[in-house]
């Protein structure tokens, strides 16, 4: 295995990066496609791997488009960055931001995001208003700010951010020597389904894989825009990650599912939590509710024959779950208080 080099090192002849575009990395990407063997037995696939982003720099996928935003940021000699998120892209931009020099100024829905990625945002030293709002309204008060000051917008309508986060695909074919059949990937904003989409047609028409996935994108059923054919005013979802109704690269996703001759389904919050804790308890691998929407959405595409036995599928896991302890604690049983003998100790856990 050759030494990590980031994503701006590894793919640079593949990004929109110039010879005066500064190297700079966190060493984001080069995360692992984890086989889950039980999950795959249970839907009666014929593979299962976890694209586990979760193991990113700051915990999500954000890092790989933010690397090249940030660094074209750094080129056009901005001042600043600002996003408006709903956790995981103020993570992001504040770590790059801290690191590489620039302010990052955060507008998150108030009251909305998990406590872990605001404490992110704050440790990094962004500046963070919040407004009485969700994300879709955020967003849009960013885009105008940006628009009128020597800022960088740093979401996903920064084309930059969706070229960054391609290198995604190329590293599942890199790792699996070819595309799987069936990809199923959460669906907010819609900037990554249409990142990814984009990086496994690349690779195809190049020939370095030999076939092109079909893209299941996941919706929560309370935040299902694309589902439903029309913005939501007032989503809501146990999965604040992608609690957004009016996703900023709608046609990207619409362009990935029909292309691709997959689906966008709806899925809810009760099956995105049973997911969660599955992926937990039996694959070892905790992402955070958002991500787990993936496995929702696969068992039911299998459930509805949208997906035949046999096929060889990816779920992409979008977050650590760390980042959002309140919603994974809910219903878990608290340790029981034991005396510190060993043998208190072997009896509680019924070992004599
Ligand atoms: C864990 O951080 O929109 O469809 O502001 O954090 O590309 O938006 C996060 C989105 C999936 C959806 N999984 O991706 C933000 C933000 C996790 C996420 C998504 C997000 P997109």
């Amino acid at each position: 295995m050759a030494a990590r080099q980031g994503v701006i090192a590894r793919y640079a002849a593949r990004l929109p990066i110039t010879p005066a575009t500064p190297r700079i990395t966190l060493f984001e990407g080069e995360t692992p496609s984890i086989p889950a063997p039980r999950l795959c037995a249970e839907m009666g696939l014929g593979s299962l791997h976890l694209k586990f982003e979760g193991l990113n720099p700051t915990g999500s996928f954000k890092d790989r488009g933010m690397v090249v935003a940030v660094a074209r940021a750094l080129e056009d000699g901005s001042a600043a960055l600002v996003c408006a998120s709903t956790g995981n892209t103020s993570a992001s931009a504040a770590a790059y931001g801290a690191r590489f020099g620039l302010r990052t100024l955060v507008v998150i829905p108030s009251g909305r995001i998990s406590v872990g990625k605001l404490v992110q945002a704050q440790v990094h030293g962004a500046e963070i208003l919040a407004i009485d709002g969700n994300f879709d309204v955020a967003l849009s008060a960013v885009r105008s700010l940006a628009a009128e000051l020597p800022v960088t917008l740093v979401n996903s309508v920064n084309p930059h951010r969706i070229e960054g986060q391609k290198t995604a695909a190329f590293e599942i074919v890199d790792d699996l020597g070819d595309a799987p059949e069936v990809v199923a990937i959460p669906v907010g904003n819609a900037g990554n389904i249409t990142a990814y989409w984009r990086g496994f047609r690349e690779y195809f028409a190049e020939g370095l894989c030999s076939r092109l996935p079909r893209m299941i994108g996941a919706q929560a059923a309370g935040a299902a825009p694309l589902v439903r054919g029309r913005p939501v005013a007032d989503p809501d979802t146990v999965a604040t990650a992608i609690r957004i109704g009016n996703p900023a690269s709608w046609q990207g996703a619409i362009d990935a599912r029909d292309q691709s001759e997959g689906a966008i389904l709806a899925v809810d919050d009760a099956d995105i939590l049973v997911a969660q804790r599955d992926l937990a308890m039996v694959e070892g691998v905790f992402c955070e509710p958002a991500s787990a929407a993936s496995l929702a959405v696969l068992r039911a595409a299998v459930r509805d024959r949208l997906v035949a036995p046999g096929t060889a599928a990816l779920c992409v896991l979008t977050g650590n779950g760390l980042k959002d302890l309140a919603v994974a604690s809910e219903g878990l049983r608290a340790p029981v208080l034991v005396a510190s003998d060993a043998a208190s100790i072997a009896a509680a856990l019924g070992l004599r």
